[in-house]
C-alpha cells in the first residue's frame, strides 16, 4: 500500500472516530500524551517566539510526537499578573516571566534589574550564568516553581516619550511614565521623581495611545516587535537596566514527564534560549536605524548623572537592604561596588 494512501485511511478512520461527516481534518492521528501550554507577553515576530516555535517543533520530533507544546505569545492566555497565578495553580504549564515580576513570588528575582548595574552583555551573561543565576534559581525553586536553567534576553531598556526626549535626570521629573508591574519598578523611576504607573505589558500599547501615560521603556527589539514607534516619539538610550525572561514550569506538570523525557524538553528550552540571546544581539545592530526610519527621535544622554541622581535618592542602599549581603554581594561580585 502506498504512503499516501496508507495516510488517508488513517485520517478517514480519524474521521469517523471523531463523528462522521464534516469532523475537521485530523493532522496528527493521536493526541499528544503530554500536550502542554506555554504562555508569553511577546508578540509572535519577537526572536523569543520564533524559538520557542523551533524548539517546540524540536521537542516534538525527538519526543516521538508525546510532548506538545502549544505557544500562545501576546498574553492570549491573560496578562503577566494572572498567568502567574496560572503557572502556580497549573492552568499553564510553561511560562516566561520578567525576573523583575516574578519578584512578587521571589523577591531576590528582580535583583538584576538594579539601576545602571550591568555595563553590557558579556557581564550579563557571566553573572546569569553563573552565580547570581543559580543563586536567583535556588530561590524561585523555593516557591515551587521549576526554572529552566538559561535565563532569555529581553535586553537593555531604553526609555520612549511622546512628549520631550530625556536628556538628563532631570527630565523624568513629573513624566508619566508605564512600568510593568513589579516593587523595583516603582522604586526606581519614583528615586528619578517621574511619575510611575504599573501597567501589564497587554495593556502598554492603548495606554500610550490613549495617553494615560506619556512614556515607557522597554528595549529596543520589543519597541520595535511590539509597534510602539506608532504611538512614541522619541526614544531616549538611557539604558537603565537589564531584563531577562525565566522560563518556568509548573511543577506537577513537570514532574508528570518522564525522565528521559524532561531532558530532552530541558536541553530544546536551554538550546533556544541561547540562539535567542544571539538574535537579539544581533538585532541590536540594525534595529536603531530601523526605528529612525520609522519616525522615533533617538538621543543619547550621559548616564553618569541618571547614576548620581538614584545614589542620592538612597536607591541603591534601600535595595541592598532589601535583598540581603549575600544576594548583593553576588551581584557586586559580577558588576563592582555600587553602593
Ligand atoms: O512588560 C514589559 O515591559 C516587558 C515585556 O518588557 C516585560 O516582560 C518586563
Amino acid at each position: 500500500m502506498g504512503l499516501s494512501r496508507r495516510t488517508m485511511l488513517k485520517a478517514s478512520a480519524a474521521t469517523i472516530i471523531q463523528g462522521g461527516v464534516g469532523a475537521p481534518f485530523v493532522a496528527r492521528a493521536q493526541k499528544a500524551e503530554f500536550s502542554y501550554k506555554y504562555a508569553n507577553n511577546l508578540p509572535e515576530s519577537h526572536p523569543l517566539n520564533i524559538r520557542a516555535k523551533e524548539m517546540a517543533a524540536a521537542i516534538r520530533t525527538e519526543t516521538d510526537g508525546r510532548v506538545d507544546l502549544q505557544i500562545f505569545p501576546s498574553n492570549q492566555l491573560g496578562s503577566d499578573t494572572d498567568a502567574l497565578s496560572q503557572i502556580r495553580s497549573g492552568g499553564v504549564e510553561f511560562f516566561t516571566l520578567s525576573g523583575l515580576i516574578l519578584a512578587a513570588l521571589v523577591p531576590a528575582a528582580s535583583i538584576n534589574g538594579i539601576g545602571f548595574a550591568f555595563p553590557d552583555y558579556a557581564t550579563v551573561w557571566k553573572a546569569m550564568d553563573g552565580e547570581l543565576g543559580t543563586y536567583i534559581r535556588g530561590e524561585i525553586t523555593k516557591s515551587n516553581l521549576v526554572v529552566m536553567e538559561k535565563i532569555w534576553d529581553n535586553g537593555f531598556r531604553q526609555t520612549t516619550s511622546s512628549i520631550r526626549p530625556i536628556n538628563g535626570p532631570g527630565d523624568f521629573k513629573g513624566f508619566k511614565i508605564r512600568v510593568p508591574v513589579s516593587p523595583l519598578w516603582t522604586s526606581m523611576f519614583k528615586a528619578f521623581d517621574a511619575s510611575p504607573a504599573s501597567i501589564n505589558f497587554n495593556e502598554v500599547y492603548s495606554a500610550l495611545q490613549t495617553k494615560i501615560v506619556e512614556g515607557q521603556e522597554n528595549p529596543l527589539a520589543l519597541i520595535a516587535a511590539a509597534k510602539l514607534y506608532e504611538v512614541q516619539k522619541y526614544c531616549s538610550l538611557t539604558n537603565h537596566m537589564w531584563d531577562g525572561f525565566w522560563f518556568l514550569a509548573n511543577r506537577r506538570a513537570w514532574e508528570a514527564l518522564p525522565v528521559d523525557i524532561r531532558a530532552i524538553v530541558a536541553r530544546n528550552i536551554n538550546a533556544a534560549a541561547v540562539k535567542e540571546r544571539e538574535d537579539i544581539e544581533k538585532l541590536n545592530t540594525t534595529v536603531r536605524a530601523d526605528l529612525t526610519a520609522k519616525g522615533l527621535i533617538f538621543n543619547q544622554p550621559e548616564l553618569g548623572p541618571f547614576r548620581d541622581k538614584l545614589q542620592s535618592a538612597g536607591f541603591y542602599s534601600e535595595w541592598k537592604g532589601k535583598y540581603g549581603e549575600q544576594a548583593w554581594s553576588l551581584l557586586e561580585k559580577s558588576v563592582g561596588k555600587l553602593v
